[in-house]
């Protein structure tokens, strides 16, 4: 009788050991539309190790997302219905702005 709880005991680590780095590991994409020269939404929090996904939904016109105050070079116009996807490994708030319009802004907050 010990012995098959001792045996259900091991099983349930085992699972444990298994099924628990796959929910750590789950990293979720998230969007950002562009619509009305607007981010939609302006402000997005999101998990670190988590991918924003931008996507340009004007009918006409082009846009990015540019993360200028990281230094980083301005990526290329997403043209209507391309999309733009940046992963975010570390905390902060990382705020950006659209290359060719820069009243357009927004901010991804990554937590831990
Ligand atoms: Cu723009």
């Amino acid at each position: 009788m010990k012995i098959h709880i001792f045996i259900a005991h091991l099983i349930l680590a085992a699972l444990l050991v298994f099924i628990m780095p796959i929910y750590a590991w789950s990293a979720e994409t998230r969007t950002v539309e562009i619509k009305g020269f607007k981010f939609v939404p302006q402000e997005i929090t999101i998990k670190a190790g988590d991918t924003v996904r931008w996507i340009n939904r004007e009918k006409r016109g082009y846009h990015n997302a540019w993360f200028e105050q990281l230094g980083e070079p301005e990526p290329e116009y997403l043209f209507p219905e391309d999309t733009y996807d940046k992963s975010f490994t570390t905390a902060g708030d990382f705020p950006y702005r659209c290359g060719p319009h820069p009243e357009m802004t927004g901010v991804v907050h990554v937590t831990q």
